[in-house]
C-alpha cells in the first residue's frame, strides 16, 4: 500500500465522524436554521459543523496541507497539498428530508488527485480510492461498466441559477432522454460519481459544478477505469465547472451531443 493508500485509511474515522454527525441531524433541522447562500443553494449549521469536524481532523493528519472547502469555515489556502472539501454534498436533499447525501472529501497535489473518499451517511456506503491503487466500495474493488448510450442509465444535475443556458441545456438533456436508456437527477454529484465508478450508472454529466462537488468522486470514476473531462476541454474538468464522466465510449457520445446542443457560451 503506497502512502497515500495508507493516509486514506486514516482519514476513514474523521469522514466516518462527520457522517454520523450529519445522519443524526437529519429531521431536525427549522426553517429558521436554513440560510440562503445564493439562488437556491441553501446551507444549515449542519454543513458548517461537519466541515469544522472535517478541517480540525485532516490538518491533525497533514499539518503542511491547505484547504478548498465549501463553507469556507477555514481560509482558502491551496497549497502544495490541498485537501478539497464538500462536507455535506446534497444539502437541499438533506435539508427536505430525503435521505440522499454524504461527505466528499479529496487530497490533491497540483493537478493530481491523490486520495478520494465519497461517505453516504445514510446507509454508511463508503466509497474509496487512492492513485493508482483502484477503487473500492467498501472492500469490494470497483470496475467502469462499458456499453452503448442506448443501453445506459445516465446521471445529471440541474444547476441553479441557471437562466443564461438553461434552453441549451434543456436540449442537452432532450437528446440523451431520446438517446439513452434513462436518466436521473438524485442531487448529489459526489455520489452521482460513486453510483457511476461502482457500476450503478453509466454515464454522468453537469454544467456549473463547484471543485468540492466533484474532486473524489473524479478519482473514483478515474481509478475504477472511466474517464472525465470538462464539456468544451479534456483537461478543465476540476475548475472549468463543468464535467462529463464515464466509460470513454459513453463520454464521447455524450460530449457530441453537448456540442450539438450547448456550444460553448
Ligand atoms: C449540489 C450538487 C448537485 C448539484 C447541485 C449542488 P450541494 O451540491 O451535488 O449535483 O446539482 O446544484 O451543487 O449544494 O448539495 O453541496
Amino acid at each position: 500500500m503506497s502512502v497515500w493508500g495508507e493516509l486514506l485509511e486514516k482519514c476513514r474515522p474523521v469522514v466516518a465522524d462527520a457522517a454520523a454527525f450529519i445522519k443524526r441531524e437529519l429531521g431536525t433541522i427549522t426553517a429558521e436554521q436554513i440560510e440562503v447562500k445564493e439562488a437556491n443553494s441553501l446551507v444549515s449549521y449542519v454543513d458548517k459543523k461537519a466541515e469544522v469536524m472535517l478541517v480540525e481532523g485532516l490538518s491533525k493528519l497533514l499539518p503542511e496541507a491547505g484547504f478548498i472547502t465549501e463553507e469556507d469555515v477555514t481560509e482558502d489556502n491551496p497549497s502544495e497539498l490541498t485537501w478539497v472539501i464538500d462536507p455535506l454534498d446534497g444539502t437541499t436533499n438533506f435539508l427536505h428530508g430525503i435521505p440522499f447525501f454524504c461527505v466528499s472529501v479529496a487530497l490533491r497535489r497540483g493537478k493530481e488527485t491523490l486520495i478520494g473518499i465519497v461517505h453516504e451517511a445514510v446507509r454508511d456506503e463508503v466509497f474509496t480510492a487512492s492513485i493508482g491503487e483502484g477503487s473500492f466500495l467498501g472492500k469490494r474493488k470497483l470496475q467502469i461498466k462499458h456499453g452503448d448510450l442506448a443501453d445506459a442509465l445516465i446521471a445529471t444535475g440541474f444547476p441553479y441559477g441557471s437562466e443564461s443556458y438553461s434552453d441549451a441545456y434543456v436540449a442537452v438533456l432532450q437528446q440523451v432522454m431520446q438517446q439513452a436508456r434513462g436518466v436521473r437527477r438524485l442531487g448529489s454529484a459526489a455520489l452521482d460519481l460513486a453510483f457511476l465508478a461502482a457500476g450503478r450508472f453509466d454515464g454522468y454529466y453537469e454544467y456549473h459544478l463547484n471543485a468540492y462537488d466533484i474532486a473524489a468522486g473524479a478519482l473514483l470514476v478515474t481509478e475504477a477505469g472511466g474517464q472525465v473531462r470538462g464539456f468544451y476541454d479534456a483537461d478543465d474538468w476540476f475548475d472549468g465547472r463543468s464535467l462529463i464522466a464515464g466509460p470513454s465510449e459513453t463520454v464521447a457520445a455524450l460530449q457530441t451531443i453537448i456540442e450539438q446542443c450547448m456550444p460553448r457560451l
